[in-house]
């Protein structure tokens, strides 16, 4: 392909930037766009290899800028309906997506993972499993490192684990992987796609130019992805991976061990008490990772040694350690009920529970409820606890402990808390106010208890 061209992109976010160095190395001019006003040009510039033939705009769209476009790169945070988008539309310039880019400069065997939940730590596990089997490969996408980051150093023999948004999904035209996934599809991102269907069939479209020699890796659990296989959409081999039902070919739970089911012959890959992720929603995450390897043609001996070992996506059920038989966990990603209901159901003993924070005006009722006995006590610190503490007590938990700090919150956990029992930091809400991010939280959460050590 030749980017001998002048091409437009927008959004000066990494996509943009990783998207335009990629450019330049190919000869392209660069026009960089971004709605907000205040962009640091010169820090943006910065970033790039070079500073020659390119441009900045900033702020409205100017018809000028559109004149002279060969092509135009959006980022997957601005929509396709926007303003740019369609006046680049409506002059027939091509629309690609970062994602599209990436994979037209780039070589190498393909998986790409989608889904509503899931999808980061199921990336995570796929991209630990190549790695394992070859230095040469490369975990990317809406993960946090840019598929465009990469895409000049790939060759025929990178293996690439590639989480994909819906976002950058709308904008893909060539985008072909080996193996694709979609591991559930429930509702989100509504005010981008307007409905569910929109939302499922943008999804979908991660297999739009696989062929018979591929495979799509569907959840067989989930009434929408498993309706998915009948999708006029599906050329590739449909491979479901199951946690409740023993398939006739595929990937599931049967009792306390799973398996892949190929060709009729089923083959045991591991018991599940050999793994260290935690809840139903992880075993999904394990099928898929299996799933996606194992058509991948990656070696069943790296598969279940990467299995053994995987220990999640930092910050999200995270195990930290086990300190006089507690063990304690991280998911300061719980930033809101709905992520923190899936910390606490993964919990498979009794807890003493950290949360509280930032306050978004969500209710907690339905966190409360989700307890389900296995709460020990709840100490709550943050703009929220007087509000969670209500509601607590709503549905009859009073056993609550306020804290000032993370650091008292930990130290009375330790005095709380008893062998074989469990220490769960997963707020429920932002960090915002008391902490710069939640990856900052939880970093502190780790250093306090891995302390309690020392
Ligand atoms: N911008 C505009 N106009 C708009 C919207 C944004 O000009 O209408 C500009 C912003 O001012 C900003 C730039 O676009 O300067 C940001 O671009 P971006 O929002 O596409 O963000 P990036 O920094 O490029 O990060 C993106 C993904 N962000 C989104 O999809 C919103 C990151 O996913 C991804 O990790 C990164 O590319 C690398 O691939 C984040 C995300 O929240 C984690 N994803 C959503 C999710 O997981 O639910 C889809």
């Amino acid at each position: 392909m030749d980017f001998h061209k002048k091409v437009l992109i927008a959004g000066a976010g990494k996509s943009g930037i990783c998207a335009a160095r990629l450019l330049q190395k190919k000869g392209a001019d660069i026009v960089f766009y971004d709605g907000k006003k205040d962009v640091d040009i010169d820090d943006l510039l910065s970033k790039l290899d070079s500073k020659e033939n390119v441009s900045v705009v900033l702020g409205d769209v100017n018809d000028n800028i559109l004149s002279d476009i060969d092509l135009m790169i959006i980022s997957p945070g601005i929509s396709v309906e926007s303003e740019i988008a369609k006046k680049v539309g409506e002059r027939n310039i091509p629309v690609w997506g970062e994602v599209e880019l990436a994979y037209q400069c780039g070589a190498g065997h393909l998986a790409a993972i989608t889904g509503t939940n899931g999808k980061t730590t199921t990336t995570s596990l796929v991209g630990e499993i190549f790695k394992d089997y070859t230095d040469n490969s490369y975990t990317v996408g809406n993960i946090g490192v840019p598929y465009t980051d990469v895409s000049d150093s790939l060759n025929d023999d990178s293996y690439i684990a590639l989480e994909v948004s819906s976002f950058q999904l709308e904008t893909i035209e060539e985008f072909h992987p080996h193996v694709s996934a979609v591991l559930n599809v429930t509702p989100d991102h509504l005010d981008r796609h307007h409905t569910m269907e929109n939302y499922a069939s943008v999804k979908l479209d991660i297999c739009i130019n696989q062929t018979e020699d591929d495979y799509i890796i569907l959840n067989y659990d989930d009434p929408v992805t498993r309706e998915m296989a009948k999708n006029p959409k599906v050329k590739a081999k449909v491979i479901f991976i199951s946690r409740q039902e023993e398939l006739k070919e595929g990937v599931y739970r049967k009792g306390d061990a799973l398996y892949v089911k190929d060709g009729g012959e089923e083959k045991k890959v591991i018991d599940t008490d050999e793994l260290i992720l935690l809840g139903d929603h992880n075993i999904e995450n394990y099928l898929a990772g299996i799933a996606i390897a194992y058509y991948m043609g990656i070696p069943m001996k790296n598969i279940v040694s990467v299995l053994k070992t995987f220990k999640g996506v930092e910050h999200r059920i995270e195990f930290v350690d086990e300190i006089n038989g507690v063990t304690y966990y991280n998911d300061s990603k719980g930033t809101n009920p709905d992520a923190a209901i899936k910390g606490i159901q993964a919990m498979n003993r009794r807890t003493v529970l950290i949360g509280g924070g930032y306050d978004k005006g969500v209710p907690f009722d339905e966190w409360i409820k989700a307890f389900d006995g296995k709460v020990k006590k709840l100490i709550l610190l943050g703009q929220t606890a007087d509000i969670i503490a209500d509601t607590a007590k709503k549905y009859g938990f009073e056993d609550i402990v306020f804290v000032e700090s993370l650091a008292e919150a930990v130290k009375v956990s330790a005095e709380v808390a008893q062998a074989g029992e469990a220490v769960l930091l997963s707020p429920a809400c932002a960090s915002w106010g008391m902490f710069d991010n939640y990856e900052q939280r939880g970093d502190m959460f780790k250093e306090y208890v891995r302390q309690m050590k020392s």
